[in-house]
């Protein structure tokens, strides 16, 4: 079991807090009309599923995910700037301003993504792991997916291969219990979805508690050092989203409204670790909130950032389509 240390904690600390207050500042600029569009999902939440994974990384090695994508770049080291500046489609945007919300990307943080089609990135995370073995390096890639998506065939096609190729890559279900608005019982003959290994001829890692960030990173690392030595790994992470699906999902804070509470007064990743902190560090609570308030300004100015960059120009806009 590794032992972090306390600087190593606090950085853990600070990621969560800044995914947490960038997402909300998301939502309340959404319902400014500052950032636009039909789709934009939150990570709030999950925040120690991504942070805990992807401390087990190097930095040569590959993220993945879905569309809630803009947590799981944070935690890979992508500065909030450029990402607000894609949330408000502007130029200096990580995609120029042309992708938006769900489509976050970094190749310098080897952070691939943001993918809107439920389960379309599994089989780009199988070709990623193909090319670090192919090109004999020791990276490992992390896929993040949703539960839904476990159901999608993509699931099979890209877990299969990476069984029968030993590919380098830790799968990683983000277990929020809902797709959409489908429970996973409702949808799944086997909800315990790491059972799923087996069939892949792929290493367990079992179902952990996503909202413990220390045991999220015991788990991934793990499965992160395996993984470089003798290929595929699935994990299901057991998390809750506190927003609806995406920003024009409105009905589920009513219809999930008990089980909602329940999770944010009893298992809120970021107070349960400031339970540990608190446990662990005598009189932490002043460095705490001085890394509270150092997040929040780091969000201020990603707003500003972003408000002061231009939006992109026709130019902008057709360079890198295929088609004149
Ligand atoms: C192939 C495909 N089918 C359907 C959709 C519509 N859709 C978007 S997200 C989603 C649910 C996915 O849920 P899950 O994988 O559990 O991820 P979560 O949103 O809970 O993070 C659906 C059905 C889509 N984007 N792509």
């Amino acid at each position: 079991m590794a032992n972090p240390n306390k600087e190593t904690l606090l950085e853990w600390y600070r990621q969560m807090v800044l995914i947490r207050l960038f997402e909300t500042r998301c939502d309340e600029l959404y319902q400014e009309k500052k950032i636009t569009g039909v789709y934009m999902h939150l990570y709030s939440g999950h925040e120690a599923t991504g942070v805990g994974a992807l401390a087990a990384l190097r930095p040569d090695d590959n993220v993945i995910t879905a569309y809630r994508d803009h947590g799981i770049a944070l935690a890979k080291g992508v500065h909030p700037n450029p990402i607000m500046a894609e949330m408000m489609g502007r130029k200096d945007g990580v995609s120029g301003g042309k992708g938006g919300s769900m489509h976050i990307a970094s190749k310098e943080h080897r952070m691939w993504g943001g993918y809107a089609i439920v389960g379309g990135h599994l089989p780009l995370a199988a070709g990623i792991a193909f090319a670090s073995k192919y090109k004999d390096t020791d990276e490992v890639t992390i896929c993040f997916i949703g539960d839904g998506a476990s159901n999608n065939g993509y699931f099979h096609e890209a877990v299969n291969i990476s069984g029968a190729w030993k590919l380098p890559i830790v799968w990683i279900i983000e277990n929020n219990l809902v797709a959409m608005g489908t429970r996973v019982e409702d949808s799944t003959a086997q909800p315990l979805l790491h059972l799923r290994a087996e069939g892949y001829g792929i290493k367990d890692g079992g179902r952990i508690d996503g909202q413990d960030v220390m045991a999220v990173h015991d788990a991934v690392s793990d499965a992160v050092a395996y993984a470089r030595k003798n290929g595929p790994v699935l994990i299901e992470s057991l998390t809750y989203r506190y927003k609806g699906h995406g920003v024009s999902d409105k009905s589920y804070d009513k219809r999930f409204a008990d089980e909602l509470e329940e999770w944010k007064q009893n298992r809120d990743p970021i107070t349960l670790f400031e339970r540990v902190l608190e446990g662990k560090y005598k009189n932490i609570g002043p460095e705490l909130k001085r890394i509270h308030d150092a997040c929040a300004q780091a969000v201020d100015e990603s707003v500003e950032f972003a408000l002061n960059s231009p939006e992109p120009t026709y130019d902008d806009l057709i360079r890198n389509v295929y088609v004149d």
